[in-house]
């Protein structure tokens, strides 16, 4: 009888100790930084010890208790504030047990991957310092077809031309001019405000033995295939290249179906053409490793601009294409008054000729937005703010407000939320690649505002979106493959799933949680464990809609995570 009760209370405290769980970040801290860590399942106060670097044991208390406003679970957060010296912290709450890093620089390996995951992902080579992950090449991209949607007098539909290199989109094999503009329009701004930290980055690329820094060697990489987007003819950008319909999960070199560009259209010109003027500004340094470069980037982006001036409803009309008919990403977007903001602020910047000037008044935003593929206005803000005489503008000066008030905006509640963090607390953070696009984009941003007006105001709310990425959250995931204890192993990635390796490529940030789960009807075995908006995740391959990977998401996590590893703190 004894032991039938001894089991029963055993039963029932494993129930209970299997129902608490700790999220934290699973990377690391600053000695600096606030340590919030969050216990769900149970009242953790008096069971919680931390076992410090020498030893000692701490007992700390519950400093509140927030509950979900989706799930409605009480989560209890405690204060590790104190723990400022560097080492491994153990902590243990009734069993579940899990060790804090706080180091001088916990960010610069993820940071290094972020960045050196642009590498694994190239088109049109063979990546033989991938260790691992090498792989022979696929899509050499000299043999693709101009589409019936792209042709031209010159250019009739069928044209063969070449468009090698660049980086893949995202878990598909196709090359998108809007997202790769963006991508690389982003990582721009973050190296503009981090110049000596990017130009000392090394990542072990192919041309790391020259002189320019291999974060500018990485980019060269994909604005050489975009320079080969742009019809010579006449100036337009084609808006992506593509083969019909998605490819299978086999490796780049055994995809065989044809790939194509397609139509041109305002946007992907607009976004080349930013891209292009920035890059002609911060390559000049390095002409001897890229001869001819900067000439070329500055006529072509002039060009562009040109083009996308007179044909300002070139909008991108998938369901318009036929022969073959195209269901790869769309990247649609029915407004261009952003992209034409971001390009003549870029091209003013590299040319100051006064229309350009013009324009950029004229398609000023009214307020500051994050930055996405889909508004690119703040590429634009950051044009503005970066250049010294502009900055001190009329013009720039409302911009820098538009920014500060956004970053007040952004901040609002952090410190009453579930997961202390600016991000995560109202449904519509969540979404297709929200944490790029809301939570590293988000911090970056307001990493950017400290910056610009000297401060450190809004760093500790950048740092804890870091917190919410990296475990501090509701499905307890740290969201970039290969760092933390529990990360994603199963993107919808291609090649992490082809290539017989079973870790994915590291440094990868997947899009996370997404309600609107747009892909529930296409998964054959996976089923979403939840359909709370923070929780609605899933680390399945089928998940294209929260697991898929993507350059802008990634060029989110470049841009937040080398500005956080930039930081003296
Ligand atoms: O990132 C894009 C997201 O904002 C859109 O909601 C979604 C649906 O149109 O498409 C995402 O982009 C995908 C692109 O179209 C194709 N390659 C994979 C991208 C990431 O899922």
């Amino acid at each position: 009888m004894r032991n039938v009760f001894l089991s029963i209370v055993c039963f029932l405290s494993s129930v209970a100790y299997a129902q608490i769980q700790v999220r934290y970040n699973q990377v690391g801290c600053y000695p600096n930084q606030e340590k919030v860590i969050v216990v769900e399942g149970a009242n953790p106060e008096g069971k919680v010890r931390v076992t410090t670097p020498k030893g000692k044991v701490l007992t700390p208390s519950v400093m509140r208790e927030a509950v979900s406003p989706w799930s409605g679970k009480t989560r209890y957060l405690i204060n590790l504030e104190d723990l400022t010296a560097t080492g491994r912290y153990h902590v243990n709450v009734e069993g579940q047990e899990c060790d804090l890093l706080v180091a001088k620089r916990p960010y610069q390996d993820m940071a290094k991957a972020s960045l050196r995951l642009f590498y694994l992902i190239r088109s049109g080579i063979a990546i033989e310092q991938g260790g691992v992950y090498n792989r022979p090449l696929g899509h050499p991209d000299t043999h693709v077809l101009v589409h019936p949607s792209a042709a031209t007098e010159k250019r009739p539909a069928g044209t063969v031309i070449s468009s090698p290199y660049g980086w893949y989109d995202a878990g598909d094999y196709n090359k998108y001019v809007v997202n790769s503009a963006f991508s690389i329009g982003l990582m721009f701004a973050a190296y503009e405000q981090q110049r000596d930290y990017f130009n000392k980055l090394k990542t072990d690329i192919p041309e790391s033995g020259n002189k320019t820094p291999d974060f500018l060697d990485e980019m060269m990489f994909n604005l050489k295939w975009l320079l080969t987007m742009q019809d010579p003819d006449d100036g337009g950008v084609y808006h992506k290249l593509t083969t019909p319909n998605f490819e299978g999960f086999v490796m780049p070199a055994d995809c065989q179906q044809p790939r194509y560009v397609v139509a041109k259209s305002v946007t992907a010109t607009l976004d080349f053409a930013g891209v292009m003027a920035d890059a002609a500004r911060l390559f000049a340094p390095y002409r001897k490793d890229y001869p001819g470069f900067v000439k070329q980037a500055t006529e072509a982006a002039e060009r562009a601009y040109q083009w996308a001036k007179d044909h300002p409803n070139a909008f991108y009309r998938q369901e318009q294409l036929k022969d073959p008919a195209v269901s790869t990403g769309t990247y649609g977007d029915g407004n261009a008054r952003d992209e034409f903001f971001w390009a003549s602020s870029a091209l003013f910047r590299l040319t100051r000729k006064p229309s350009y000037q013009a324009d950029a008044r004229q398609y000023q935003p009214q307020r500051f937005s994050t930055p996405s593929w889909g508004n690119v206005s703040a590429l634009g803000t950051f044009e503005w703010l970066a250049d010294e005489e502009q900055r001190m503008t009329a013009d720039g000066l409302l911009l820098m407000t538009q920014l500060l008030v956004y970053c007040e905006e952004a901040v609002k509640g952090a410190d009453t939320s579930c997961f202390q963090s600016p991000f995560g607390n109202s449904s519509r953070n969540f979404g297709w690649g929200c944490l790029a696009e809301n939570c590293c984009c988000q911090a970056f941003v307001l990493l950017c505002a400290d910056q610009l007006s000297g401060t450190t105001k809004y760093q500790r709310y950048a740092l804890q979106n870091a917190d919410y990425l990296l475990g501090r959250n509701a499905t307890g995931y740290c969201y970039v493959t290969g760092f933390g204890d529990k990360s994603p192993m199963h993107p919808h990635h291609r090649i992490s799933e082809a290539d017989n390796v079973e870790a994915p490529f590291p440094g990868m940030l997947v899009g996370g949680p997404n309600p609107g789960q747009q892909d529930k009807r296409d998964m054959k075995t996976a089923v979403y464990p939840s359909n709370h908006p923070d929780e609605s995740y899933i680390d399945n391959m089928e998940s294209y809609a929260s697991n898929e990977i993507a350059i802008n998401w990634n060029a989110s996590l470049v841009a937040f995570l080398c500005t956080l590893d930039a930081l003296k703190m």
